[in-house]
């Protein structure tokens, strides 16, 4: 059992929950870690990282910090990777451990961090070439249809033909293309 002396400094997270928005770079997310009670101590703090549904590529979290004798409160960055995927919200936790002097709270020794993903989940479609030619014996033309946008969802796209010089019994069109989940392209 761990005996609380009246002298010793308590440490712990002052907030237990951080969201941020990710962004196409790198950005950092300051995090506050709080004593109480009016002790003072050198320490060194060890941070320790639990991904909930993140990889360590998603961060970079120091591994300790330290804390002057002269500190009631430290603020250290956290690194928050971006990117330009379309993802989940993704989360993971740090939690405070192992002190050189001093205690951990009760609670608000963990804080979790959420990273909302900005990027666009919005289909954008476009054919891959703007101009096809073939010769009249030829049985079929592949035609292909591409994503460009963020989005992975299955997606039905109509197809409307306009006769310039031909009638619609020179040619067989489907009426539709439809995108898989997770096709990028599709003909
Ligand atoms: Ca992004
Ligand atoms: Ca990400
Ligand atoms: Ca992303």
């Amino acid at each position: 059992m761990l005996f609380r002396r009246h002298f010793d400094v308590v440490f712990k997270f002052e907030r237990e929950f951080y969201s941020v928005v990710e962004s196409d770079a790198n950005q950092t997310l300051a995090i506050n870690v709080v004593q109480t009670g009016p002790g003072t101590t050198f320490a060194t703090i060890n941070l320790s990282v639990l991904d909930i549904n993140t990889y360590s590529s998603d961060y970079t979290v120091p591994s300790y910090i330290t804390w002057g004798s002269d500190d009631f409160e430290k603020t250290f960055d956290v690194v928050i990777v971006g990117d330009t995927d379309v993802e989940e919200i993704e989360c993971f936790e740090l939690t405070l451990i192992a002190p050189t002097t001093g205690i951990l709270a009760s609670c608000h020794i963990t804080t979790t961090i959420c990273i909302k993903d900005d990027d666009a989940s919005v289909d954008v479609f476009k054919f891959e070439r703007e101009f096809y030619c073939v010769l009249e014996n030829d049985t079929s033309l592949e035609v292909k249809v591409i994503r460009t946008g963020g989005g992975t969802d299955q997606s039905m796209i109509t197809l409307v033909e306009t006769d310039i010089t031909t009638s619609s019994s020179d040619y067989t069109v489907p009426t539709s293309v439809t995108f898989r989940s997770g096709r990028r392209h599709d003909c």
